[in-house]
């Protein structure tokens, strides 16, 4: 590979010197910034530098082939030689891409995509690498390739990538108790009453419940009242010994979910008078439900406080009030946070859907839709 040097004031402009010089097929090296011109150091300018060349060994830009280095292979060693150097050239290009320098000018497209991520309170280190390698992608393209780029594609590839520590799916009977815990108020007891139901008549499984929400009446009558519609069997524990009589009680059921009281985990002196009551053992999943109208800072703190317990994976509820999914995907991103359900209505069981990383991407593209 012959490699170029192309010099001028900004990344565009030098894009624009290689695409007139090499065509589309252009492959970039490198990219620096250096200082020009100037007297005893005074008024340089800064100018960008951009390495690129031709791969002869890729033909599909012929046209070009005028600047490609076309000697005749010696000998045997050299030639081995010779692959050797395009195969290191090659792995070389293809861990770079184009940086886009912290005073470059953000291409209007990259930046209607920032104020959307913005928007979406997407966490700023989390919008600003999404940011540069769009920006990259993007200026990498002819206008009419990026005209027609399937961007969506790029980006559920993008977060795809991003949240791959990030377990997806729900609960699929891996152990006989689901404990649903959270802040207040976010959908335990109706979250409860969706995956029973589903269990109940969907999965044909025996299903039970107990509740340790003691503290008020309507709470106990809440659950009693879905246990009574899917004709299923309701304890409740007061105690430590009446939760570990509820647990021996239904040790032939298929599935038991177990409901707790909202409290200000923000505390965790909530978390452990949770943890006096129940006993958590291997035999149990501990499913943390949030709520997505909540802010994120709060949500990431209630996360790290019950991860000791330990939180087996999240339920994201009240999607229908919200055009704002950003906190779900900073936290699997930042935080590998597995997520089982996604909640979207108060309908039992109908609005509930198992997450997984493509979908939560789609949500996201169907608000930028909404923002275009
Ligand atoms: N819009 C909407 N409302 C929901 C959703 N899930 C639950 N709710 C509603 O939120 C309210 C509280 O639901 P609960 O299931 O009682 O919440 P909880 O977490 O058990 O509340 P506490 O036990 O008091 O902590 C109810 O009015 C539910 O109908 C949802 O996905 N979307
Ligand atoms: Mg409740």
């Amino acid at each position: 590979m012959k490699v170029k040097k192309y010099t001028a004031n900004s990344l565009p402009e030098a894009m624009k010197l290689v695409r007139a010089d090499l065509g589309s097929g252009a492959v970039i090296l490198n990219t620096r910034e250096v200082q020009a011109g100037g007297f005893l150091g005074f008024f340089t300018k800064k100018n960008i530098e951009i390495f690129a060349g031709l791969d002869q060994d890729i033909d599909y830009y012929p046209k070009k082939s005028s600047i490609v280095n076309h000697e005749p292979v010696q000998n045997k060693s050299e030639n081995e030689e010779l692959t050797y150097e395009i195969r290191q050239l090659k792995q070389m290009v293809h861990s770079m891409t184009i940086q886009k320098k912290d005073n470059e000018p953000i291409p209007e497209f990259a930046e209607k995509w920032r104020s959307f991520l913005e928007r979406q309170e997407l966490e700023q280190n989390i919008s600003e690498e999404i940011i540069n390698q769009l920006t990259s992608k993007y200026l990498s393209l002819d206008p009419d390739e990026s005209e027609v780029y399937d961007w969506n594609k790029w980006m559920i590839d993008w977060f795809s990538a991003r949240m791959k520590k990030s377990e997806f799916g729900g609960f699929h009977y891996e152990a006989k108790f689901l404990n649903l815990i959270g802040p207040t108020g976010v959908g335990k007891t109706t979250t409860i009453a969706k995956i029973g139901a589903k269990a109940v008549l969907k999965d044909r499984k025996r299903v039970a419940f107990i509740t340790t929400d003691t503290y008020r009446i309507a709470a106990i009558e809440q659950l009693k009242t879905y246990a009574e519609i899917l004709n299923i069997p309701c304890e409740v524990a007061y105690t430590a010994d009446d939760f570990k009589k509820a647990k021996e009680k239904f040790k032939d059921y298929d599935l038991v979910l177990v409901d707790s009281a909202g409290r200000n985990f923000l505390n965790r002196f909530y978390i452990e008078e949770l943890q006096r009551i129940v006993q958590f053992d291997k035999d149990m999943k501990n499913y943390l439900v949030l709520s997505l109208t909540s802010k994120y800072k709060d949500m990431e703190t209630i996360y790290s406080q019950f991860k000791s317990l330990p939180v087996h994976k999240v339920i994201f509820t009240k999607k229908d009030e919200t055009s704002t999914i950003g906190a779900m995907l900073n936290l699997a991103i930042n935080h590998s946070v597995p997520i089982s359900y996604i909640t979207n209505g108060q309908n039992v069981p109908d609005d509930m859907f198992e997450a997984d990383a493509e979908e939560l991407v789609q949500m996201l593209l169907k608000e930028k839709l909404k923002h275009d």
